[in-house]
Protein backbone atom coordinates (compact mmCIF):
# COMPACT_ATOMS: atom_id res chain seq x y z
CA UNK A 1 0.00 0.00 0.00
CA UNK A 2 1.15 3.41 -0.63
CA UNK A 3 2.40 5.32 2.22
CA UNK A 4 0.21 7.79 0.94
CA UNK A 5 -3.00 5.33 1.14
CA UNK A 6 -1.85 4.99 4.50
CA UNK A 7 -2.14 8.91 5.01
CA UNK A 8 -5.59 9.20 3.16
CA UNK A 9 -6.43 6.02 5.50
CA UNK A 10 -5.78 8.24 8.23
CA UNK A 11 -7.03 11.78 7.52
CA UNK A 12 -10.37 9.88 5.80
CA UNK A 13 -11.40 7.11 8.04
CA UNK A 14 -9.24 6.90 11.09
CA UNK A 15 -6.85 3.99 10.54
CA UNK A 16 -3.84 3.80 11.93
CA UNK A 17 -0.70 4.64 10.08
CA UNK A 18 2.52 2.54 11.30
CA UNK A 19 3.67 5.00 14.19
CA UNK A 20 4.72 4.50 17.73
CA UNK A 21 1.39 5.25 19.51
CA UNK A 22 0.72 2.47 22.48
CA UNK A 23 -1.62 -0.24 21.56
CA UNK A 24 -5.27 0.55 22.07
CA UNK A 25 -6.90 -2.40 24.46
CA UNK A 26 -10.33 -1.95 22.97
CA UNK A 27 -9.05 -2.43 19.33
CA UNK A 28 -6.99 -5.09 20.25
CA UNK A 29 -9.91 -7.38 21.70
CA UNK A 30 -12.37 -6.65 19.54
CA UNK A 31 -10.34 -7.45 16.12
CA UNK A 32 -8.43 -10.39 17.65
CA UNK A 33 -12.11 -12.13 18.31
CA UNK A 34 -13.72 -10.69 14.78
CA UNK A 35 -10.28 -12.56 12.56
CA UNK A 36 -8.66 -14.77 13.70
CA UNK A 37 -7.87 -16.21 10.52
CA UNK A 38 -5.37 -13.77 9.48
CA UNK A 39 -3.14 -14.97 13.11
CA UNK A 40 0.59 -16.44 12.21
CA UNK A 41 1.22 -20.20 11.81
CA UNK A 42 5.02 -18.93 12.35
CA UNK A 43 6.49 -19.93 9.67
CA UNK A 44 8.95 -22.61 11.16
CA UNK A 45 9.34 -25.61 9.25
CA UNK A 46 10.34 -28.79 11.15
CA UNK A 47 14.17 -29.51 9.59
CA UNK A 48 15.25 -25.95 10.78
CA UNK A 49 14.73 -27.37 14.50
CA UNK A 50 17.47 -28.78 16.52
CA UNK A 51 19.67 -28.81 13.40
CA UNK A 52 23.49 -27.73 13.78
CA UNK A 53 24.28 -24.06 14.62
CA UNK A 54 26.98 -22.56 12.39
CA UNK A 55 29.11 -20.57 14.96
CA UNK A 56 32.27 -19.46 13.66
CA UNK A 57 33.16 -18.04 9.94
CA UNK A 58 33.93 -20.29 7.94
CA UNK A 59 37.43 -20.39 6.76
CA UNK A 60 37.00 -20.21 2.92
CA UNK A 61 35.03 -16.67 2.99
CA UNK A 62 35.96 -13.30 4.19
CA UNK A 63 34.29 -10.73 5.18
CA UNK A 64 33.17 -8.46 1.96
CA UNK A 65 33.71 -5.18 2.61
CA UNK A 66 31.75 -2.48 5.34
CA UNK A 67 30.80 -5.91 6.67
CA UNK A 68 31.28 -7.86 9.80
CA UNK A 69 30.79 -11.41 10.69
CA UNK A 70 27.88 -11.61 13.14
CA UNK A 71 28.65 -15.50 14.93
CA UNK A 72 25.68 -17.74 15.19
CA UNK A 73 24.02 -18.18 18.30
CA UNK A 74 20.96 -19.05 20.98
CA UNK A 75 19.37 -16.26 22.42
CA UNK A 76 16.09 -14.95 23.50
CA UNK A 77 14.25 -12.79 20.84
CA UNK A 78 12.03 -10.90 22.17
CA UNK A 79 11.32 -8.27 25.53
CA UNK A 80 14.01 -9.21 28.21
CA UNK A 81 12.62 -9.12 31.69
CA UNK A 82 11.81 -5.78 33.32
CA UNK A 83 11.72 -4.19 30.37
CA UNK A 84 8.77 -1.48 31.06
CA UNK A 85 8.52 -0.28 28.11
CA UNK A 86 8.09 -3.20 26.28
CA UNK A 87 4.65 -3.66 23.79
CA UNK A 88 3.04 -6.13 23.62
CA UNK A 89 3.69 -7.68 20.74
CA UNK A 90 7.13 -7.87 22.21
CA UNK A 91 6.35 -9.99 24.45
CA UNK A 92 6.74 -13.05 25.87
CA UNK A 93 10.55 -13.67 24.55
CA UNK A 94 11.37 -16.72 22.66
CA UNK A 95 14.40 -18.93 22.68
CA UNK A 96 15.79 -19.30 19.05
CA UNK A 97 18.55 -20.19 16.97
CA UNK A 98 20.51 -18.20 14.57
CA UNK A 99 23.24 -19.03 12.03
CA UNK A 100 26.44 -16.91 11.54
CA UNK A 101 26.07 -14.64 8.72
CA UNK A 102 27.67 -11.12 7.21
CA UNK A 103 25.80 -7.56 8.00
CA UNK A 104 26.87 -4.36 6.98
CA UNK A 105 28.42 -2.44 10.07
CA UNK A 106 26.36 0.60 9.30
CA UNK A 107 23.26 1.73 7.45
CA UNK A 108 23.36 2.03 4.50
CA UNK A 109 24.28 5.57 2.98
CA UNK A 110 23.37 8.13 0.25
CA UNK A 111 26.90 7.04 -1.34
CA UNK A 112 26.12 3.79 -1.47
CA UNK A 113 22.71 3.71 -2.92
CA UNK A 114 23.39 6.24 -5.57
CA UNK A 115 25.61 3.72 -6.67
CA UNK A 116 23.35 1.46 -7.23
CA UNK A 117 21.14 3.98 -8.85
CA UNK A 118 23.83 5.12 -11.24
CA UNK A 119 24.20 1.12 -12.12
CA UNK A 120 20.70 0.35 -12.62
CA UNK A 121 18.50 3.83 -13.05
CA UNK A 122 16.31 2.40 -10.34
CA UNK A 123 13.63 4.24 -9.17
CA UNK A 124 12.15 4.77 -5.91
CA UNK A 125 8.53 4.52 -5.19
CA UNK A 126 8.60 7.76 -3.41
CA UNK A 127 9.52 9.07 -7.30
CA UNK A 128 7.01 6.89 -9.01
CA UNK A 129 3.55 8.53 -10.35
CA UNK A 130 0.94 7.27 -8.08
CA UNK A 131 -1.73 4.82 -9.75
CA UNK A 132 -5.28 5.24 -8.31
CA UNK A 133 -6.66 2.17 -9.65
CA UNK A 134 -3.94 0.29 -7.74
CA UNK A 135 -4.44 2.12 -4.47
CA UNK A 136 -7.97 2.21 -4.35
CA UNK A 137 -8.11 -1.43 -4.41
CA UNK A 138 -6.66 -0.85 -1.33
CA UNK A 139 -8.42 1.28 0.45
CA UNK A 140 -12.73 0.70 1.77
CA UNK A 141 -14.95 0.45 -0.88
CA UNK A 142 -16.35 4.24 -2.13
CA UNK A 143 -13.34 5.99 -0.88
CA UNK A 144 -13.36 8.68 -2.91
CA UNK A 145 -10.35 9.79 -5.30
CA UNK A 146 -8.29 12.30 -3.53
CA UNK A 147 -7.86 15.63 -5.25
CA UNK A 148 -5.00 15.46 -8.23
CA UNK A 149 -3.13 18.12 -6.99
CA UNK A 150 -1.87 16.13 -4.18
CA UNK A 151 -1.65 12.44 -6.31
CA UNK A 152 1.57 13.31 -7.07
CA UNK A 153 5.27 11.08 -5.94
CA UNK A 154 6.03 12.00 -2.47
CA UNK A 155 6.75 10.71 1.09
CA UNK A 156 6.20 11.42 4.50
CA UNK A 157 8.23 14.11 5.81
CA UNK A 158 8.20 15.18 9.74
CA UNK A 159 7.20 18.39 11.28
CA UNK A 160 7.56 19.24 14.80
CA UNK A 161 4.52 20.67 16.23
CA UNK A 162 4.30 24.27 17.69
CA UNK A 163 2.68 23.36 21.34
CA UNK A 164 1.91 20.05 22.70
CA UNK A 165 -0.25 17.56 20.77
CA UNK A 166 -3.66 17.29 22.56
CA UNK A 167 -3.13 13.36 22.02
CA UNK A 168 -0.14 11.43 20.46
CA UNK A 169 -1.99 8.57 19.00
CA UNK A 170 -2.93 11.04 15.73
CA UNK A 171 0.30 11.02 14.20
CA UNK A 172 -1.33 13.30 11.54
CA UNK A 173 0.22 15.69 13.62
CA UNK A 174 3.19 16.11 12.85
CA UNK A 175 3.53 13.64 9.72
CA UNK A 176 3.58 14.89 6.70
CA UNK A 177 2.82 13.94 2.94
CA UNK A 178 5.39 15.99 0.75
CA UNK A 179 5.40 16.33 -2.89
CA UNK A 180 8.51 15.51 -4.18
CA UNK A 181 10.23 14.54 -1.25
CA UNK A 182 12.51 11.03 -1.72
CA UNK A 183 15.85 9.50 -1.42
CA UNK A 184 17.35 12.79 -3.28
CA UNK A 185 15.64 15.33 -1.06
CA UNK A 186 14.53 13.51 2.43
CA UNK A 187 12.84 16.98 3.62
CA UNK A 188 11.12 17.60 0.64
CA UNK A 189 12.16 19.56 -2.75
CA UNK A 190 14.30 22.24 -1.47
CA UNK A 191 16.48 20.01 0.38
CA UNK A 192 19.73 17.38 -0.84
CA UNK A 193 21.56 15.08 -0.16
CA UNK A 194 24.92 17.34 -1.32
CA UNK A 195 27.67 16.78 0.83
CA UNK A 196 25.49 13.94 2.99
CA UNK A 197 27.19 10.97 1.37
CA UNK A 198 27.80 8.89 4.63
CA UNK A 199 24.47 9.85 6.12
CA UNK A 200 21.84 7.16 5.80
CA UNK A 201 19.72 6.73 2.95
CA UNK A 202 15.84 7.42 3.86
CA UNK A 203 12.48 7.44 1.77
CA UNK A 204 13.44 3.33 1.01
CA UNK A 205 10.30 1.28 0.95
CA UNK A 206 10.34 -2.06 1.33
CA UNK A 207 10.55 -2.86 -2.68
CA UNK A 208 13.18 -0.29 -3.00
CA UNK A 209 15.31 -1.83 -0.05
CA UNK A 210 14.72 -5.42 -2.24
CA UNK A 211 15.72 -3.70 -5.04
CA UNK A 212 18.93 -2.69 -3.58
CA UNK A 213 19.69 -6.20 -2.09
CA UNK A 214 19.31 -7.75 -5.54
CA UNK A 215 21.89 -5.89 -7.11
CA UNK A 216 24.36 -5.85 -4.36
CA UNK A 217 23.92 -9.82 -3.92
CA UNK A 218 22.68 -9.30 -0.52
CA UNK A 219 19.55 -9.29 1.19
CA UNK A 220 17.53 -8.07 4.07
CA UNK A 221 17.98 -9.57 7.89
CA UNK A 222 15.06 -11.47 9.33
CA UNK A 223 13.91 -9.93 12.66
CA UNK A 224 16.17 -12.71 14.82
CA UNK A 225 18.95 -12.18 12.59
CA UNK A 226 18.65 -8.14 13.59
CA UNK A 227 18.36 -8.79 17.10
CA UNK A 228 20.85 -11.53 17.06
CA UNK A 229 23.60 -8.78 15.06
CA UNK A 230 21.85 -6.02 18.01
CA UNK A 231 22.26 -8.19 20.91
CA UNK A 232 25.60 -8.78 20.52
CA UNK A 233 27.06 -10.96 23.64
CA UNK A 234 24.96 -8.88 26.32
CA UNK A 235 22.27 -11.64 27.54
CA UNK A 236 19.15 -10.08 29.12
CA UNK A 237 19.56 -6.41 28.32
CA UNK A 238 17.44 -3.71 26.44
CA UNK A 239 19.77 -1.78 25.00
CA UNK A 240 22.91 -2.26 22.35
CA UNK A 241 25.14 -1.14 24.95
CA UNK A 242 23.70 -2.76 28.37
CA UNK A 243 20.83 -1.58 30.55
CA UNK A 244 22.22 1.94 31.39
CA UNK A 245 19.50 4.48 30.18
CA UNK A 246 21.73 7.30 31.00
CA UNK A 247 24.31 6.28 28.32
CA UNK A 248 21.07 6.83 25.86
CA UNK A 249 22.59 10.33 24.71
CA UNK A 250 26.29 8.81 24.33
CA UNK A 251 25.54 5.74 22.45
CA UNK A 252 22.27 6.62 19.88
CA UNK A 253 21.06 9.14 18.06
CA UNK A 254 17.31 9.79 19.23
CA UNK A 255 14.91 12.05 20.29
CA UNK A 256 15.94 13.73 23.48
CA UNK A 257 12.61 16.47 24.59
CA UNK A 258 9.12 16.53 24.50
CA UNK A 259 8.19 14.52 21.46
CA UNK A 260 7.35 15.91 18.95
CA UNK A 261 7.33 19.32 20.46
CA UNK A 262 11.29 20.19 21.53
CA UNK A 263 14.14 18.32 20.90
CA UNK A 264 17.23 19.65 22.84
CA UNK A 265 19.64 17.41 20.91
CA UNK A 266 21.84 16.24 23.36
CA UNK A 267 22.99 13.53 21.70
CA UNK A 268 24.26 16.11 19.08
CA UNK A 269 21.99 15.97 16.08
CA UNK A 270 18.48 17.02 15.51
CA UNK A 271 17.81 15.27 12.29
CA UNK A 272 19.68 11.94 10.73
CA UNK A 273 23.66 11.74 11.72
CA UNK A 274 25.99 10.56 9.63
CA UNK A 275 26.61 6.77 10.05
CA UNK A 276 29.77 5.74 12.92
CA UNK A 277 28.72 8.79 14.98
CA UNK A 278 28.16 6.81 18.12
CA UNK A 279 29.87 3.90 19.21
CA UNK A 280 29.64 0.53 17.95
CA UNK A 281 28.02 -2.55 19.69
CA UNK A 282 29.90 -5.86 21.02
CA UNK A 283 29.76 -7.05 17.39
CA UNK A 284 31.33 -3.88 15.96
CA UNK A 285 27.94 -2.83 14.04
CA UNK A 286 26.94 1.03 14.13
CA UNK A 287 23.24 2.65 14.67
CA UNK A 288 21.26 -0.54 15.33
CA UNK A 289 20.00 1.51 18.03
CA UNK A 290 18.70 5.10 16.33
CA UNK A 291 19.55 7.13 13.22
CA UNK A 292 17.17 5.66 10.84
CA UNK A 293 14.50 2.54 10.99
CA UNK A 294 16.16 -0.27 9.68
CA UNK A 295 13.55 -2.64 7.33
CA UNK A 296 13.68 -6.57 8.25
CA UNK A 297 12.60 -9.45 5.93
CA UNK A 298 9.68 -10.61 8.40
CA UNK A 299 5.82 -9.99 8.33
CA UNK A 300 4.45 -8.13 10.59
CA UNK A 301 2.17 -10.03 12.42
CA UNK A 302 1.17 -8.66 16.24
CA UNK A 303 0.80 -11.42 17.26
CA UNK A 304 3.60 -13.72 16.36
CA UNK A 305 5.39 -14.34 19.30
CA UNK A 306 1.82 -15.07 21.48
CA UNK A 307 1.31 -17.42 18.80
CA UNK A 308 5.51 -18.52 18.98
CA UNK A 309 4.84 -19.01 22.37
CA UNK A 310 1.76 -21.37 22.11
CA UNK A 311 4.17 -23.87 20.15
CA UNK A 312 6.22 -26.84 20.54
CA UNK A 313 9.02 -25.93 18.58
CA UNK A 314 11.57 -24.93 21.40
CA UNK A 315 14.44 -22.92 19.96
CA UNK A 316 13.91 -22.68 16.10
CA UNK A 317 16.72 -22.04 14.07
CA UNK A 318 16.72 -19.01 11.71
CA UNK A 319 13.18 -18.29 12.60
CA UNK A 320 12.07 -16.00 9.50
CA UNK A 321 8.71 -14.65 11.04
CA UNK A 322 5.45 -15.12 11.04
CA UNK A 323 3.98 -16.88 7.68
CA UNK A 324 1.45 -13.98 7.17
CA UNK A 325 1.06 -10.31 7.62
CA UNK A 326 -1.58 -9.31 10.64
CA UNK A 327 -2.01 -6.22 12.16
CA UNK A 328 -4.46 -6.34 14.83
CA UNK A 329 -5.30 -2.19 14.60
CA UNK A 330 -5.58 -2.39 10.78
CA UNK A 331 -7.13 -5.48 9.10
CA UNK A 332 -5.54 -3.69 5.63
CA UNK A 333 -2.37 -4.42 6.67
CA UNK A 334 0.30 -5.83 5.01
CA UNK A 335 3.88 -5.13 6.69
CA UNK A 336 7.60 -6.22 7.13
CA UNK A 337 9.06 -5.39 10.70
CA UNK A 338 11.50 -2.71 11.06
CA UNK A 339 14.02 -2.65 14.03
CA UNK A 340 16.15 -0.06 15.88
CA UNK A 341 14.00 2.94 15.97
CA UNK A 342 15.39 6.47 14.70
CA UNK A 343 16.39 10.00 15.54
CA UNK A 344 12.49 10.39 16.26
CA UNK A 345 11.71 8.16 18.73
CA UNK A 346 12.06 9.44 22.70
CA UNK A 347 11.89 8.00 25.87
CA UNK A 348 8.60 10.07 26.43
CA UNK A 349 7.12 8.25 23.89
CA UNK A 350 7.99 4.89 22.26
CA UNK A 351 11.37 4.03 23.11
CA UNK A 352 11.96 2.22 20.09
CA UNK A 353 15.73 2.24 20.05
CA UNK A 354 15.63 -0.79 22.14
CA UNK A 355 16.59 -3.88 20.63
CA UNK A 356 13.15 -5.39 21.12
CA UNK A 357 11.30 -2.72 20.25
CA UNK A 358 9.61 -3.62 16.33
CA UNK A 359 6.83 -1.70 13.98
CA UNK A 360 5.07 -2.89 11.11
CA UNK A 361 5.26 -1.00 8.14
CA UNK A 362 2.89 -1.10 4.69
CA UNK A 363 5.73 -2.58 1.87
CA UNK A 364 5.19 0.91 -0.13
CA UNK A 365 5.83 3.51 2.96
CA UNK A 366 8.76 5.72 2.43
CA UNK A 367 9.44 8.44 5.41
CA UNK A 368 12.28 10.40 6.12
CA UNK A 369 13.51 8.00 9.21
CA UNK A 370 13.54 4.47 7.68
CA UNK A 371 16.32 2.66 6.04
CA UNK A 372 18.24 -0.41 5.76
CA UNK A 373 21.07 -2.52 5.73
CA UNK A 374 22.02 -5.66 4.05
CA UNK A 375 23.52 -8.98 5.12
CA UNK A 376 24.52 -12.51 3.57
CA UNK A 377 25.48 -15.34 4.40
CA UNK A 378 28.62 -17.81 3.70
CA UNK A 379 26.47 -19.69 1.30
CA UNK A 380 25.26 -16.95 -0.92
CA UNK A 381 28.96 -15.66 -1.16
CA UNK A 382 29.73 -19.17 -2.57
CA UNK A 383 27.13 -19.05 -4.67
CA UNK A 384 28.51 -15.92 -6.46
CA UNK A 385 31.31 -17.36 -6.81
CA UNK A 386 30.31 -19.99 -9.09
CA1 LIG B 1 19.14 13.26 18.16
CA1 LIG C 1 19.45 2.33 12.79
Amino acid sequence: MKVFTKLFLLIAVGSGIAGCQEKSKKSTESIATEDTSKKTEQGLSPETVNSPLLVDRPKDVIAPEGMVWIPGGTFLQGAVPGDRMAMQHEKPAAKVKVDGFFMDVSEVTNADFEKFVAATDYITIAEREIDWEEMKTQLPEGTPKPHDSIMQPGSLTFKKTKTTPPNLYDFSQWWRWTIGANWKHPNGPGSSIVGKDLEPVVHIAYEDALAYCNWAGRRLPTEAEWERAARGDKKGMPFTWGDDIAMLGKMANTWEGEFPVANTKEDGFEGRAAVKSYRPNDFGLYDMAGNVWEWTSDWYNSSYYSDLAKTDKAAPLNPNGASQPFNERDLYARERVIKGGSFLCSDSYCANYRISARMGTSLDSAQEHLGFRTVVTAEMLRSAQE
